[in-house]
């Protein structure tokens, strides 16, 4: 194929592009290249959105989701609320490699990372531990509960349900996006396989425990070498209701043209959400790509990178 092979990712990680692209260049498999792609941002903490020091929880500790996805074999790696391990993807990786499961969570998922040789340390830096002494001292919006009374003299929590009320649901969601760029990553091989990545570290002030659509197959990724593959970026608690990267690799695989097919995966969830923050990057087997995106209103275009021959650089989309 002319324009393969192809890898293409979320947002303006240049770095994490060229990296996949050069992995290929020096015969790395896709799921190499996808690898060590998202493990570029992850080393790089990609707009504080990406791995280590980034989105402090309503405990001030930063959680990591990852997956990896082979559209030959259709295994699946994942790791959800994975704590004191920076390589979320590689530790993706090896459970899809090492183990019978699809995803692991929480500490479980740390002690299998640490037998699997991944070093333990802290995640907080300087600046995860000032957005949360910031979040803590001044508004402390509980920002991802809703129907709840903070406690009088705590207004940080617990948190306790008020009289039931059945009011219509959370229209928008809370997910505020100025600090949300999560690596969702495709790469299509020569002969268009397809493998795909995603990392992140999810939603700033979430409740411990909370796993968005990045580690969720058909939700964070999605990839399947008959017909192609996709990848999410957005406010994940809304998204993985709706499986936009399994649709969108499912309507190229009845033809639809890859920017058709992420607009539909993007109108699907708005019809219920309009107000939504979210956007879908795909490719077909044959070098097709397109992406979509719901903006909340002033916030500044979705970008994604492309590389694929002739010119074999990374490009910016918007
Ligand atoms: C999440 N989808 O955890 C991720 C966050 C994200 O761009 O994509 N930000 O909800």
């Amino acid at each position: 194929q002319a324009d393969l092979p192809l890898v293409i990712n979320t947002w303006h990680f240049k770095n994490a592009a060229r990296v996949a692209w050069s992995t290929l260049q020096k015969g790395g498999s896709l799921l190499d290249a996808v690898e060590r792609g998202c493990a570029q941002c992850e080393l790089e903490q990609c707009d504080g959105s990406v791995g280590f020091g980034g989105s402090p929880d309503e405990h001030g500790e930063t959680t990591l989701d990852a997956m990896i996805m082979n559209g030959d074999t259709m295994e699946v790696g994942a790791v959800g609320d994975l704590r004191r391990v920076k390589n979320a993807v590689g530790v993706a990786r090896a459970v899809m490699e090492y183990t019978e499961h699809t995803l692991l969570v929480g500490e479980s998922a740390t002690i299998f990372a640490q037998n699997m040789g991944f070093m333990s340390e802290d995640l907080s830096t300087n600046k995860s531990i000032a957005i949360f002494s910031k979040w803590l001292q001044q508004d402390c919006q509980p920002n991802y509960r809703k129907n709840v009374s903070p406690n009088p003299s705590q207004s940080c929590g617990p948190y306790k349900p008020k009289a039931k009320s059945w009011g219509p649901k959370h229209p928008k969601g809370n997910f505020d996006p100025s600090s949300h760029d999560t690596i969702g990553m495709v790469v299509i091989g020569k002969n268009g396989q397809v493998a795909a990545a995603t990392s992140t570290n999810g939603a700033t002030h979430k409740i411990p425990g909370r796993v968005g659509d990045s580690p969720v197959a058909g939700a964070g990724a999605y990839a399947d070498s008959t017909a192609g593959g996709a990848a999410a970026t957005g406010d994940g608690d809304i998204m993985m209701r709706f499986l936009p990267s399994f649709l969108a690799v499912d309507l190229m695989r009845n033809g639809t043209q890859p920017t058709t097919a992420c607009e539909i995966a993007i109108s699907r969830i708005k019809k219920y959400y309009p107000k939504f923050f979210g956007a879908v990057i795909c490719a077909n087997t044959t070098g097709g790509y397109g992406a979509a995106c719901n903006k909340l209103p002033g916030f500044s275009q979705f970008h994604f990178m492309v590389v694929n021959p002739p010119t074999n650089q990374s490009q910016l989309h918007t």
